[in-house]
């Protein structure tokens, strides 16, 4: 087959197309696009919040049970295949992927609201406040979150690897659910869903990205952080994911993963030991166990009483676990997609697993390392973070937090670096996955300038709204455009379920005897 005939054609389009239709009336009329999306925005959430609660705990428990079931010994592989990764470059590059320079941002800064505005009706600044502060950071960062990002990976994975489907789509992997519907329209819809979830889920991690690391650029320099700066940011970052994206997954993406995972230990690495090591210790275990004792309080948590009784609505459930679960869902097939694709020779288990582990753990470290140091500068009356939060910028104060620190412009420098890596390995890894799915048929890359040209794809949106002053608009969008998802999730756990019964030999059955004759 030539190059362009690989290209699924109603796929590309379609996801331009509905890029276009979403977009241009908010270029044009920008007053009315925001005003829809809001409106969306507060319909989606208010109303269905439930749902989203709900898929993220049962997506966790769907996951655990199928990790340590018999499902969860299948080998990701024929007979004799080995892991394409070592574990460390899979784990760099399963969180490389997954996670952005949002980490940076809301590790260091997340607990600031919360210490704000505390979830369960607890007044601000108050002794239980500062506990829950951190911990919810973790929480949103953590088990269930993994579970959204995993789910999509098992069907994908299975499909790719053991019934060996040469094609890396969502609608692919829901196939025993869509049938023969999966090759038509509907397919097409699913995949384009997805497309566009991610381009909107990838706006708002540029919308955060960008004020980021120029107000790192703009305490070295003095420049007030504009447009300009913001573009400059925006061309560079673009530059540098387009040519990981173009070398590819051994090469660029493999490559900047790894630089990421250095340079993520260094930062945290010198903030433990050079910061109140205690303290952080301290903290972060107690959050830990804070967590554990309260994951499902957390994780079903949603207000019921707000507007009836005498009690004030807080919203918390909305703004923070809602949105954050909306966010992990427009993510998830990319990620899943991704993390399908280097996985292959190890076992569901050590898949899914991994990615839990791995993944929360990671999260865990910048949370509890990053957000804890802030609260300690707070707390101990070093530096009030919530100062400069609430009169300069979050960003400013995200800066200012590592700017503390000893030897501060090497930490800084390095933190504005490491944003930006992040922010590559993940729009690389975005890029080469959109290729993938608007291709027919993958050999062993998608074609480089259909990369390329995700790569281009994924920064315009943020570019356009950032001269029009959308970002948020474009944040909200992302919710929005993640609620189909959940169905899709669905649909994908239901696929992996029938695919493996009808594949797997009944070796259990539903009891096991040790010894099946009577013995003396
Ligand atoms: N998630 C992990 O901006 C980013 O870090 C990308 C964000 C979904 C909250 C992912």
């Amino acid at each position: 087959m030539n190059n362009k005939s690989l290209i699924d054609w109603p796929t590309f389009i379609g996801a331009i197309a509905i890029l276009l239709i979403v977009a241009v009336p908010l270029i044009t009329v920008p007053e009315f696009g925001d005003m829809a999306i809001t409106a969306a925005n507060s319909f989606v959430t208010h109303n269905f919040g439930v749902l989203y609660l709900l898929i993220g705990i049962v997506l966790f428990i769907f996951l655990i049970y199928i990790a340590f079931s018999q499902y969860g010994r299948i080998v990701l592989g024929t007979k004799g295949v080995q892991p394409e990764f070592n574990t460390l470059t899979w784990a760099a590059m399963l969180f490389a992927a997954g996670i952005g320079s949002s980490v940076l941002y809301w590790g260091t800064i997340e607990w600031a609201f919360y210490y704000q505005s505390p979830p369960f009706g607890v007044e601000p600044g108050t002794r239980e406040a500062i506990e829950w502060a951190v911990t919810y950071g973790i929480f949103h960062w953590g088990p269930i979150a993994w579970a959204i990002y995993c789910l999509p990976a098992l069907p994908i994975s299975y499909f790719f690897y053991v019934r060996k489907r040469p094609v890396l789509k969502v609608s692919e992997a829901c196939r025993p659910v869509l049938k023969k519907y999966a090759d038509g329209p509907v397919g097409t819809i699913v995949d384009v869903l997805f497309m566009f979830g991610l381009l909107g889920g990838a706006g708002t991690t540029m919308a955060l990205a960008t004020p980021l690391i120029g107000a790192g650029v703009s305490h070295f320099t003095g420049i007030e952080p504009d447009i300009v700066l913001y573009t400059i940011v925006l061309i560079i970052a673009t530059t540098i994911f387009a040519i990981s994206s173009y070398t590819g997954l051994r090469k660029g993406i493999r490559m900047l993963s790894n630089l990421n995972l250095w340079l993520s230990f260094i930062l945290l690495g010198f903030v433990f030991i050079v910061g109140p090591t205690v303290f952080l210790s301290q903290s972060m275990i107690n959050s830990v166990g804070l967590l554990a004792d309260n994951f499902f309080r957390m994780s079903m948590w949603a207000e019921p009483f707000k507007d009836l009784g005498p009690f004030e609505r807080t919203g918390f459930p909305e703004d923070w676990t809602i949105f954050y679960w909306a966010w992990w869902l427009v993510y998830a097939p990319f990620v899943g997609l991704f993390v399908a694709r280097i996985s292959k020779g190890r076992t569901i288990r050590e898949m899914v697993v991994g990615t839990l582990v791995y993944g929360t753990v990671g999260c865990l470290l910048f949370f509890g390392i990053l957000g804890n140091f802030g609260l300690y500068l707070e707390l101990s009356g070093q530096y009030s973070v919530i100062e400069t939060m609430n009169n300069v910028s979050t960003e400013a104060a995200i800066i200012e937090t590592i700017a503390q620190l000893p030897l501060s412009p090497i930490f800084v420098t390095i933190f504005v670096v490491l944003a930006l890596v992040f922010l590559a390995t993940t729009f690389d890894s975005g890029s080469y996955i959109l290729a993938s799915v608007t291709q027919k048929e993958i050999d062993d890359e998608p074609i480089r300038w259909n990369r390329m040209f995700w790569a281009i794809i994924l920064a315009t949106p943020s570019i356009i709204l950032m001269y029009l002053g959308g970002l948020e608009t474009l944040q909200t969008a992302s919710i929005v455009g993640g609620f189909p998802l959940i169905f899709i999730m669905i649909m994908l756990a239901v696929s992996f379920k029938r695919a493996v019964n009808a594949d797997m030999p009944k070796t259990f059955g539903t009891k096991y005897y040790i010894y099946p004759d009577e013995r003396e």
